[in-house]
């Protein structure tokens, strides 16, 4: 069966980009289809200015999302990552295969440290080394697939050219992932800036639609989404992106085509109008089960305690042949 891994960064509150790009496939599709591990990855969250309290918040309400999405503990595992020590003990070793050449090509790498020097925040060495973090995460598991939205394909990338570089070297020993994406919406832009990625990390601000904002809120924002000169509706993801962006999250929530959706339409308000309810109707179900589940804490808890259990079943025989086959002397 096919094995799938995927993790969500506990750096802000969830947005509909996290949900369209990532989690609503992990539960509608993935966890029924594959061997599917999901994963509230915490570590990474420590790699930009952060306050301890927040991450800890953030990552239980992850968790609890991800729960209210529709992953099931009996279908899939879901788990923190670090509460599964092998992720750490495999990032060395993969630090010891990758470059630092190929480490500041990243592109998210060159956005981040550029925003950090700019803000005065130094620039810290867990950004840098962070890609190699996460392709442990995934190569613990020897996970086949990694579906993610667009942003996270060069990490993928990456941890593909580990895996064959250190299959080569030192014997075969990981599985090479690939990435696979959502069919629309694998990039949900910022409502108010449609060249940007919306993303939970971002300064809070009206053009991200977080999964908890109140059906009143989701619909002001999408309302006010900024659109294009033009008046006639039509796909164009270079020339009118806002467009093209409601369009892309009308299709997703619908199942249907943005091109196809587009001829639909004759003004900008009637498309925003019914976008907003789409959005209002597709994460109603979700805010319900995680009003129940914050009201639960000891069973997420339970949830994440079994599910780093497995993980870890799962990842240290792996993590140990890795050791053994770059050289390291096994405890006698
Ligand atoms: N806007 C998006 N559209 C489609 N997919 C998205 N994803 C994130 N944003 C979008 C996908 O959601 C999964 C988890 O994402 P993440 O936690 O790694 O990234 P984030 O929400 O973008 O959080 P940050 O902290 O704001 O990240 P940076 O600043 O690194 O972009 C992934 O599968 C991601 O592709």
């Amino acid at each position: 069966m096919t094995r799938v891994f995927s993790g969500i960064k506990p750096t802000g509150h969830l947005t509909l980009g996290n949900y369209l790009g990532a989690v609503r496939r992990w539960a509608e599709v993935e966890q029924y289809e594959t061997e599917a591990l999901f994963c509230v990855v915490d570590l990474h969250a420590l790699t930009v200015e952060h306050d301890p309290a927040r991450v800890r918040r953030l990552s239980r309400q992850a968790a609890s999302l991800l729960l209210a999405a529709g992953l099931d503990p009996a279908l899939c595992t879901v788990f923190v990552q670090s509460h599964v020590d092998e992720h750490t003990r495999l990032s060395y070793l993969l630090e010891c295969t990758a470059t630092d050449g190929e480490l500041r090509r990243m592109i998210q790498y060159k956005e981040k440290s550029a925003r950090a020097r700019v803000s005065g925040d130094g620039v810290r060495f867990s950004l840098l080394s962070y890609p190699v973090l996460m392709a442990a995460d995934i190569l613990a598991y020897r996970a086949d697939e990694v579906p993610v939205g667009d942003d996270q394909t060069q990490h993928v990338e990456l941890t593909r050219d580990l895996a064959v570089r250190f299959n080569q070297r030192y014997g075969h020993t990981f599985t090479v992932p690939k990435a696979t994406r959502p069919p629309v919406a694998a990039r949900v832009m910022d409502l108010q800036d449609p060249l940007s990625k919306m993303g939970k990390s971002h300064e809070a601000g009206a053009g991200i639609v977080y999964l908890l904002d109140d059906a009143d809120v989701v619909r002001k924002k999408i309302m006010r989404a900024v659109t294009d000169s033009g008046r006639e509706v039509a796909y164009d993801r270079e020339d009118r992106p806002g467009v093209a962006n409601l369009l892309e999250i009308l299709a997703a929530c619908e199942n249907g085509d943005p091109g196809e959706l587009a001829g639909a339409y004759e003004s900008y308000g009637a498309l925003k109008k019914d976008t907003a309810e789409a959005v209002v109707e597709l994460l109603r179900p979700l805010r319900k089960r995680h009003a129940a589940l914050a009201a639960d804490p000891g069973y997420v808890d339970g949830v994440l305690r079994e599910g780093a259990e497995r993980a870890r079943g799962m990842a240290r025989p792996v993590v140990d042949s890795a050791y053994r086959a770059m050289g390291l002397l096994p405890v006698g």
